[in-house]
């Protein structure tokens, strides 16, 4: 039987090796691999190009609306559309429980939410309101139909479950193959920074920083890793932005840990002067945790490079510069009224790659890895983030050589601006496909409204054999040790 489609002639790149080859892609799967293949219905040249697996974007907000009930300018339509211009094949947006709101009708806001979507999608849940029919009835189930993962917060006064819940909810989800993913900042810290700006008066953009101070993020990862011993979970920290967090991640891992972490492209890319630009652009660069100083940048970039973070994620938020996002609380809103978070959906990769691999800062393998192969894996996507037969074909072809000066009309995305502007690329992905359906080719949209699907995940794979959970939990051979 003839190919559907053979992408050939092209450098091909996974997480391990890179070498000259062909791609046959039949009903949606790569099915062959090889150093030539002949036929397929169309033949993509992809000679002087590079063919590797469509990026997943692990952690974005799309039509989400934050706590204090701003909808974020991106829908699954204009979300998922820029994620391809971006290099991804695969989302993982958040699915956000508000209080009193059952889990199950969580995923059925979204799943209506997310029927325009041109990407295949999953989500991770947000969980807020952990009741004990959440706990016990509601989550089981949502795990069940492959949601294997969720957030929760350590801060924000609205989110925040303390530490028994943190203990409880571990639980819940070591019991069933599911990963906790936690935002990590000392709310007490902040809260506590927050009056001590305000009585002073100090509360431009720039102070946003100030409030939320690395010290409030380290004592926080430390502790969320400590929880997640004593319950011999699996933790997952969201966006790490201090060096002393990343060395805490660094550390924990080395002494046995279940522990997995993200960084995201605006800690390498921007430091926290961005938020003293002139009036309140500074705005634009508000988001939590905060941006911090040339020195962390620098810090998170020889912690890519030495392997402790498993993915850098976009951390799309995207609030517009304008009355329905950053200043819907008014024009020169105080920063704890400011809407949190930047976008950068699209951004995110072909920054990593001209930054770090054109740059010299990792390698094209590890660019893989960070970019799909390990969400893949620390999310349970079977099917998604390798190249190999039996797997979507979800493809991205990239020009290596290709320049250009990032744009906001090149994100493709609902927004008003882009953090990025005016960065110079090296490396534009050219073709990204979706289970062997082109998405985007030429600069141009290909693909339909509504033909991305939604995929269940596994359980977590904390020993290199998916589906294989952890032993029953037994508080009396419990040492906190996290080492079994
Ligand atoms: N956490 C995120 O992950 N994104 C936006 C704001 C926040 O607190
Ligand atoms: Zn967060
Ligand atoms: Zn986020
Ligand atoms: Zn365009």
């Amino acid at each position: 039987m003839d190919f559907d489609i053979v992408i050939h002639s092209g450098t091909i790149a996974t997480a391990d090796y890179s070498a000259r080859g062909d791609i046959g892609i039949r009903d949606g799967r790569i099915v062959a691999v090889a150093e030539r293949l002949a036929g397929g219905v169309r033949r993509i040249d992809a000679g002087g190009r590079i063919v590797m697996p469509g990026g997943i974007e692990a952690h974005a907000h799309i039509a989400q609306e934050s706590s204090s009930g701003i909808m974020t300018a991106d829908d699954y339509l204009s979300g998922s559309i820029s994620a391809a211009f971006g290099g991804n094949s695969t989302i993982i947006p958040f699915a956000a429980q508000h209080r009193g709101q059952s889990v199950d009708d969580v995923i059925a806001t979204y799943s209506q939410r997310a029927a325009p979507s041109v990407l295949d999608y999953s989500w991770h849940l947000i969980i807020t309101d952990p009741t004990e029919a959440v706990l016990t009835d509601q989550l089981p189930r949502a795990f069940a139909r492959g949601l294997t993962s969720f957030k929760v917060f350590m801060t924000y006064d609205l989110m925040n479950l303390g530490d028994g819940g943190m203990l409880d909810i571990l639980t819940v989800a070591r019991a069933h193959g599911a990963i906790t993913m936690v935002h990590a900042e000392n709310n007490d810290m902040v809260k506590w920074m927050n009056r001590q700006l305000a009585d002073r008066g100090l509360v431009a953009p720039k102070y946003h920083a100030i409030s939320r101070p690395e010290l409030a993020e380290e004592e926080a990862i430390n502790r969320a890793i400590q929880l997640a011993k004593l319950a011999d979970a699996p933790l997952f920290i969201v966006h790490v932005s201090t060096a002393g967090g990343a060395e805490i991640v660094r550390r924990e891992k080395f002494r046995g840990a279940k522990l997995f972490a993200e960084t995201c492209p605006q800690y390498l890319a921007l430091t926290r002067d961005d938020l003293d630009r002139p009036g309140m652009e500074g705005a634009k660069f508000v988001c939590s945790p905060p941006l911090r100083g040339a020195d962390t940048r620098e810090a998170l970039w020889h912690h890519l490079a030495m392997g402790t973070f498993e993915s850098v994620s976009s951390d799309h938020a995207p609030y517009r510069a304008d009355a329905t996002g950053k200043f819907l609380n008014g024009a020169e809103a105080p920063y704890p009224k400011l809407a949190n978070g930047m976008p950068g959906i699209a951004a995110r990769l072909p920054w990593l790659f001209s930054e770090g691999v054109v740059g010299g800062r990792i390698t094209l393998e590890h660019f893989v890895a960070l970019s799909a192969t390990n969400a893949a894996k620390t999310f349970g996507c079977t099917t998604k983030g390798r190249i190999a037969p039996g797997m979507d074909a979800d493809i991205a072809i990239w020009n290596p050589e290709a320049e250009r000066v990032m744009t906001l009309a090149d994100q493709h995305d609902a927004m008003d601006y882009t953090p990025f502007e005016g960065k110079r690329l090296t490396g534009v992905p050219e073709v990204v496909m979706n289970r062997g359906t082109v998405i985007v080719e030429a600069g141009a949209l290909k693909a339909e409204p509504g033909r991305g699907r939604f995929f269940g995940r596994a359980p977590v794979d904390l020993r290199g054999r998916p589906g294989v959970t952890l032993p029953e939990f037994d508080p009396a051979q419990n040492f906190g040790t996290g080492l079994r």
